[in-house]
């Protein structure tokens, strides 16, 4: 086994700058926000697997389900020799690409990418005892900023999967750009496997980000953790209560904190002092559901051309295939 790789394109004080900017930014916006990336430190990432398992969170189970399905397909399109992953966290899901991959003879190399460095090396170090003969090359980035860094293809193509609908976390001018920078970053006849939410039942829907446990409820509080630990903050966490609400003008699930009465939060480290009123409302998350139509449209204006579309009976969940043009 070769010894995994890690590549470091978000040092801590990088990571430091973005968040310092992102909280200027979004807690003197009027509705206030903050971006999804920063519920994920290791707690937070451990409170994403633990809503993995909830029943009403079907998005992982269907995509799983559809992977299996899939995953020999995608094996025979072409001859790929590096699986990359964009936002890979724990890689579960992963394991069924890497089996029917390896199993094709092709794959030489797996770049999972993420934000978060801890769980991307214990996701790096699982992978290579499973698969003895497989290169590990992790990379610590922003799937928004770093696909130009990541390593070309050696002999043949890459496929670049972007699970998890984590593609509905961008907003739509973002999710354009990023498509046509990881367009800008293939080469011709290279490919996208995207995990994307559809639109459906909102009675199915929000309980999926509001479940009964209280996970996600956790999940979304602990974006006010990480900014008391990395800024000083001093937010009383529990005076923030869970809301999750689907928007039908924007076809996305938004989660938000409401503040269960009036605070004033001080963050040292960005030296701002923010007031919330009782009942004010910060947005921490969008995650969008798609169309198909309409993701097929967004593909093709970037580049990209869809040759396998996979969903499950419900449409709930959809696996696309694109080969970059
Ligand atoms: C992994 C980012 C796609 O939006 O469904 C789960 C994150 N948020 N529950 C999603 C999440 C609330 C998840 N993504």
């Amino acid at each position: 086994m070769t010894a995994p790789v890690l590549e470091i394109h978000l040092s801590d004080s990088d990571a430091a700058d973005a968040l310092h900017h992102d909280v200027r930014v979004g807690l003197s916006a009027d509705p206030k926000w903050l971006p999804p990336k920063w519920f994920y430190d290791a707690r937070g990432s451990e409170l994403f697997e633990q809503i993995t398992t909830l029943p009403e969170y079907y998005p992982t189970r269907t995509e799983r389900e559809l992977l299996r399905r899939s995953a020999g397909e995608i094996a025979e399109w072409a001859a790929v020799d590096t699986l990359v992953e964009l936002g890979s966290g724990s890689s579960e899901k992963t394991r069924l690409l890497l089996d029917a991959l390896t199993a094709s003879g092709s794959l030489q190399r797996f770049v999972p990418l993420d934000v978060s460095e801890s769980p991307l090396r214990a996701a790096m170090t699982a992978v290579a005892r499973e698969y003895p003969g497989l290169a590990v090359h992790g990379v610590v980035g922003d799937f928004t900023q770093h696909l130009e860094l990541l390593p070309a293809g050696q002999s043949g193509r890459r496929l670049v999967a972007f699970l998890g609908g984590t593609i509905g976390n961008l907003l739509p001018d973002e999710r354009a750009g990023f498509f046509t920078a990881l367009r800008g970053a293939l080469e011709p006849g290279e490919l996208l496997l995207l995990g994307a939410g559809l639109v459906t039942d909102p009675a199915v829907m929000v309980p999926a980000y509001d479940d009964a446990s209280g996970v996600t409820a956790e999940f979304n509080r602990n974006v006010l953790h990480v900014l008391n630990r990395e800024l000083g903050a001093d937010f009383d966490v529990v005076a923030f209560d869970h809301v999750a609400v689907w928007d039908a003008t924007h076809e996305w699930i938004e989660m938000r904190l409401r503040a269960c009465r009036p605070m004033t939060v001080r963050l040292p480290a960005v030296g701002m002092t923010v007031h919330f009123a009782e009942g004010e409302d910060m947005c921490t998350e969008v995650s969008g559901k798609f169309r198909r139509e309409v993701l097929g449209a967004d593909l093709g204006d970037s580049g990209f051309a869809v040759c396998g579309w996979w969903s499950d009976p419900d449409d709930r969940f959809a696996l696309i295939l694109a080969t970059a043009t």
